[in-house]
């Protein structure tokens, strides 16, 4: 469907109330995001309400300013030229960086941290087409990310001139919405539904500009972001619904919450710690989303999900009432892991969630709530204090505490067990890294050291995804997980957007080195814009998380899964950063440290290289991967009857044998 209008893939529905989120006060917790330091002071509109006569791209950069937008990540490129020789004079701050799927990266990193729009932009045809995995991502991050796609001029779109494509069509099942501008004189009309629509849709919107529109004029009117609340100013849920769940929560005898993506959103992660210190019950936190709950909160149980908290998972599967709030429940992130299903199939299942599209798809929610997060809770809480009497789980208020309090020390206990677990390749000495230690030494150096505010992305890989089980954050918006699309090359872009939202704020990307491989260009990018970031590169010399399948069910067949690499530390020095490599497990630490104070106090960005074995965590996909079975005589000797044995590769450590001979520290 298209879009003259803008295509809006979605209604909204009745049970959004009148309630006014966009005035109150800050929550307590951590700042509202509007308030946190930003980048640099807001521009004003000369035009806001007035209808003045302006060029089409002056309405288009005006339009831009009167919705805040005071960094526009992208490659140049001839189609907008006209609107971009405007973003000096406008105080838009233009991130010219050397990969337009590195910018939306960067556009989505910079509005999850900060709550604001992020904004991309890239050429018609190749540079919008580049973006288009990145956006992708945004849109399974929920991130008000708005896409200005330029495309081939109105009188020549279809003849297949130079760098044509059906940009439309091509994005259009990952925005939310698409507003076209078919004629010139709906500039500032379709790019304020963009920016309007990002931010109630949740999620990426894609503005699509003929390129021959940014010239001449016409009379325009730019009345900025919406003010009369509208589809953003949700309701706690509708009144059946609200009275169903708080029954639910009145006859539970052991209930848990389960705090999603939506808490983060809507600025309730205080309001959750609340909720669960009024019931007693642990928070358990959704796949990825390691900061919708206060991570030093001792009833904070850590996340659900691939290569999560077992302590989370154990205290799920006791529960008789899950309290999800703020999720979509995505299939991938309650699968069955560390080889049990935790799942509480019988426990009642509240689910809360604003976008109805997304209620009791994935799981049979007993109860469904269309509704904000961060409202639902405060509105429970406040019926529960008003009757505390008949709840049922209160009378066993300390004894429910004290197994949460069992659920997470045993889970500690484990962790460290598999963490300490040490065999004769990983001792001192040796030159090789074993990535759980790794892993333990960086954590320990983010949250024991003087960074300990720092944001952290990670990327999709095997190393990564052991990380989440380490990770927690005491403040929300400081954790931006790869989420559901899952695309390798995302957490240095999304941490060099981060950056630049919030330079007070030390940002660090852990990345596989295979990931690294498809980012590491926009090094650059950090240097040449000022964008002073840490990434720390685990090199085990293979796409190690898809090798962990050749293990397990492919005979040990490595194919294109070995990876024989130069050193990213020289690479990084040729790139003008710094480059460190460890070798040994007492330099991680320091050299942590060392990068983030040189990104703190001389603004240089640090590429952190850790020579790890290939020790490997789970498989990502156990659920959708089978042992092969050949008919062919020719493949018959590739059918497999069962799996690995050890579970780990053969050949545990890569060809670069003198490890040692790697170590630098910085140049
Ligand atoms: C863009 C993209 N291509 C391919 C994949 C498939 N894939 C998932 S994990 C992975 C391996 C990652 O290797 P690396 O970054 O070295 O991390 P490691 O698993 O070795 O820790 C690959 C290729 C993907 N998720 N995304
Ligand atoms: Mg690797």
């Amino acid at each position: 469907m298209l879009a003259t209008a803008g295509k809006l893939c979605r209604r909204h529905v009745a049970t959004r109330g009148l309630a006014m989120r966009a005035q109150e006060a800050a929550p307590e917790f951590g700042q509202p995001a509007q308030q946190q330091q930003r980048a640099a002071p807001m521009p004003q509109p000369d035009t806001d309400n007035k209808t003045v006569r302006m060029s089409n791209s002056e309405a288009f950069v005006e339009s831009l300013v009167a919705h805040g937008v005071t960094d526009v990540f992208g490659i140049v490129g001839s189609a907008f030229m006209d609107a971009l020789d405007l973003f000096p004079a406008a105080g838009i701050r233009f991130v010219s960086v050397q990969h337009e799927q590195n910018s939306a990266h960067m556009a989505d990193g910079y509005s999850r941290i900060s709550g604001r729009h992020g904004v991309a932009i890239g050429q018609n045809g190749p540079g919008v087409t580049n973006s288009v995995t990145a956006i992708a991502a945004a849109y399974w991050a929920h991130s008000p990310v708005v896409m200005i796609t330029p495309e081939s001029a109105s009188l020549t779109k279809g003849h297949g001139g130079f760098q044509e494509c059906d940009t439309l069509s091509i994005f259009e099942s990952v925005v939310k919405a698409q507003c076209h501008v078919n004629n010139p004189a709906r500039m500032v009309e379709q790019t304020e539904r963009a920016f309007n629509l990002a931010r109630s849709e949740c999620g990426p919107t894609q503005l699509n500009i003929p390129r021959d529109y940014f010239y001449g004029e016409h009379d325009f009117t730019i009345r900025g972001p919406k003010t009369g609340h509208g589809a953003e100013d949700l309701a706690a849920g509708g009144a059946l619904s609200l009275d169903s769940a708080f029954e639910a929560i009145k006859s539970a005898r052991n209930p848990v919450i389960l705090s999603g993506g939506g808490v983060v959103l809507s600025e309730g992660v205080h309001d959750v710690a609340k909720l669960a210190e009024f019931l007693g019950c642990g928070v358990a936190t959704t796949y990825l989303h390691n900061d919708a709950m206060i991570g030093s909160h001792p009833l904070s149980l850590g996340p659900i999900g691939y290569l999560g908290s077992k302590g989370a998972m154990n205290a799920m599967r006791d529960a008789d009432l899950v309290l999800a709030v703020g999720t979509r429940l995505n299939p991938f992130g309650t699968l069955p892991q560390y080889g049990m299903s935790y799942w509480p199939e019988d426990a009642t299942l509240v689910q809360v969630e604003k976008d109805p599209l997304r209620l009791g798809v994935t799981k049979h929610a007993d109860i469904e709530v269309c509704g904000d997060a961060r409202r639902f809770v405060q509105e429970m809480l406040r019926r529960a204090q008003a009757c505390e009497s008949e709840i049922a789980c209160l009378s066993d208020k300390e004894g429910r505490m004290a197994s949460v309090q069992e659920h997470i020390a045993e889970w500690k206990l484990e962790r460290d067990a598999m963490t300490d677990d040490t065999d004769p390749l990983h001792v001192h000495g040796n030159g090789v890294l074993k990535p759980r230690q790794a892993i333990r030494e960086l954590t320990n150096a983010i949250k024991k050291g003087k960074h300990s505010n720092a944001v952290i992305a990670t990327d999709i890989g095997n190393s990564c995804s052991v990380a989440h089980g380490y990770l927690d954050f005491d403040d929300p918006r400081h954790f931006l997980g790869p989420m559901t699309f899952g695309n390798c090359g995302y957490s240095s872009p999304a941490v060099m957007g981060a950056k630049v939202a919030r330079p007070d704020l030390p940002c660090v990307a852990f990345a596989g080195e295979g990931a690294w491989g498809m980012q590491l260009m926009d090094t650059v990018t950090c240097v040449r814009e000022n964008i002073p970031i840490t990434v720390v590169v685990f090199n085990n010399g293979q796409w190690g998380a898809e090798k962990k399948n050749q293990v397990l069910w492919f005979g040990d067949r490595y194919v294109g899964t070995d990876l024989d690499n130069p050193s990213f530390a020289d690479i990084a020095v040729a790139m003008g950063a710094n480059g460190i490599t460890c070798t040994e497990i007492d330099q991680v630490g320091p050299a942590l440290e060392q990068a983030l104070d040189a990104q703190m106090n001389e603004g240089k960005t640090t590429i952190v290289e850790l020579m790890t074995s290939r020790e490997l965590g789970d498989p990502f996909r156990r659920d959708a991967m089978k042992l092969p079975r050949r008919l062919l005589g020719k493949y018959k000797h590739t059918s497999l009857d069962s799996e690995s044995a050890t579970g780990q590769p053969i050949a545990p450590r890569f060809p670069a044998a003198d490890y040692k001979a790697f170590h630098r520290t910085v140049r």
